[in-house]
């Protein structure tokens, strides 16, 4: 970054709170914040070097329009690499907004959406992961979602992509040297080497996609759905869990249609939990769309909660139910008694049949705690707690995908005696999607689509 990029001016704190900061950035910054503050010392911000501060006051024209800190940052050394300022202000919308006009009066421009972390990513203060992490940090509800957000700005992924770079580089040097030197002239060595190295990239690259399932969860919160037949208390358990009346309770069977979804933070972990129509055949229209979108809740969870109402409890029934949700092997069940302040018949089931039974009372909220504790346990966050690179952002994902596809082309053409142009062609592919993810390769489209979704003084 040089002088030449034009000056930024954004308010960089939300509503509320005693104290605003607005930021401006760019060549011009000090001497921006100069036209419209006046120091006590009676000094120039100008003549001031980076990371001091500044008693003062923003004045408009004879006006005091607030007193104010301003925190000089001199380039390359701030978020952005550009000289900078914050200037802390009172947290009033009408000063904030004064100081803002007054800003850009005086040669400054309003900051788009995540333009200061764009210019922090062009001048390679952050690699797209990390810019991308800024905005998961300041949207995370809990610790599982702050962990997964620092590990990301800390370069946990980046690192990870590193080191396959310097795998892949071999990789294409030993296909330069088939290139140079032709097939036959290679040793039987080198093409062992090849192949060895193309399914440890394979292997690494499964792994981190493998992570995405859980990462993603985690950032989105993870999705819990509460199923069951109509009157076995789900909405009375979504709102024990949540901790509010979200959802209509009512001894009426069929009394929920439409999805609900409530979070919590149980355990450091966000949950969503997703409360639905209770499944049942029925000939009524709106409760058949309820029941749909159950099914299709059940498809996204990541855990499901099967309701089973204790005086009902029958372990055929049971089994035929959870038959019936049609889960995969990655989704986990816990089959919840419920009303157990009602009624339990010991011995009228058998767990060992079914991965875990919970009795509770969602009414009275006996034995909620060892549900939130299963919940807890069913998201293994020690990968993250570790420092593993976990992937989160479905970009990225994607880009892991398609990696994964190309190495899969070269172990392929490898078995097949492809020539290693062919080979080297797919190796680039790899590298590319690859070097999508830390912005490497990066495109201003790209840019846009990341950096809209940031706020403006981001
Ligand atoms: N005694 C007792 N009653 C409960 C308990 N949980 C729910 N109920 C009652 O069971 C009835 C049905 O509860 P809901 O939460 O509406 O059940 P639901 O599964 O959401 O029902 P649908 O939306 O119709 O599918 C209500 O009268 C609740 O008060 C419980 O733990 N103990
Ligand atoms: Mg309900």
């Amino acid at each position: 970054m040089n002088s030449v990029n034009d000056t930024i001016v954004a308010l960089a704190t939300g509503r509320g709170g005693a104290i605003a900061v607005i930021r401006v950035s760019g060549g011009e910054a000090i001497a921006v914040v100069d036209r419209v503050f006046a120091a006590r010392s009676g000094r120039a911000l100008s003549e001031s070097g980076g990371y001091t501060v500044h008693l003062g006051e923003v004045r408009d024209g004879d006006e005091i329009v607030d007193e104010v800190l301003v925190t000089v940052f001199r380039a390359p050394h701030s978020y952005t690499g550009e000289d900078s300022a914050e200037i802390s202000c009172h947290a009033s919308p009408y000063i904030e907004n004064r100081i803002v006009q007054l800003l850009i009066a005086s040669g400054g421009r309003a900051a788009t959406a995540g333009e200061f972390t764009v210019r922090a990513f062009l001048a390679g203060k952050l690699d797209l992961a990390q810019a991308e992490a800024v905005a998961d940090l300041i949207a995370a509800g809990g610790r599982a979602q702050h962990t997964l957000a620092m590990g990301q700005l800390r370069g946990g992924v980046s690192s990870a992509l590193a080191a396959l770079r310097g795998e892949l580089t071999e990789l294409a040097a030993l296909l330069e040297l088939e290139l140079d030197f032709g097939e036959e002239e290679v040793e039987f060595a080198s093409r062992e080497r090849l192949r060895e190295l193309a399914a440890r990239i394979g292997g690494e690259l499964d792994t981190l996609a493998g992570s995405f399932a859980l990462g993603n969860a985690i950032r989105e919160g993870v999705p819990v759905a509460i199923v069951g037949r109509p009157n076995a208390g789900k909405s009375t358990l979504l709102n024990a869990l949540v901790g509010d009346d979200r959802a209509m309770v009512s001894e009426i069977a069929g009394t929920t249609r439409d999805r609900i979804e409530e979070r919590a933070v149980i355990g450091g972990v966000d949950f969503r939990f997703i409360d639905t129509a209770g499944l049942r055949a029925t000939g009524d229209l709106l409760e058949r769309m309820g029941i749909e979108r159950a099914r299709e809740a059940v498809a996204k969870a990541f855990l499901v909660l099967l309701l089973i109402d204790s005086e009902d409890f029958d372990e055929a029934d049971v089994a035929a139910q959870i038959a019936d949700l049609g889960l995969r092997s990655d989704q986990r069940l816990c089959v919840v008694v419920n009303k157990i302040d009602k009624s339990l018949r010991p011995g009228g089931f058998s767990p060992a049949m079914i991965q875990v039974v919970i009795p509770v009372s969602a009414k009275t909220g006996q034995n909620l705690d060892a549900l939130r504790e299963w919940l807890a346990a069913a998201v293994d966050t020690s990968a993250l707690e570790a420092g593993a690179a976990v992937v989160s952002g479905a970009r990225h994902y994607e880009a892991l995908i398609r990696a994964r596809e190309a190495i899969g082309r070269v172990e392929d053409g490898l078995a097949a005696e492809v020539s290693a142009d062919l080979l080297a062609e797919e190796v680039r592919e790899v590298v590319y999607h690859l070097g999508t993810i830390t912005g490497v390769i990066t495109t201003d489209e790209l840019l846009g689509t990341i950096f809209s979704k940031f706020c403006i003084g981001k």
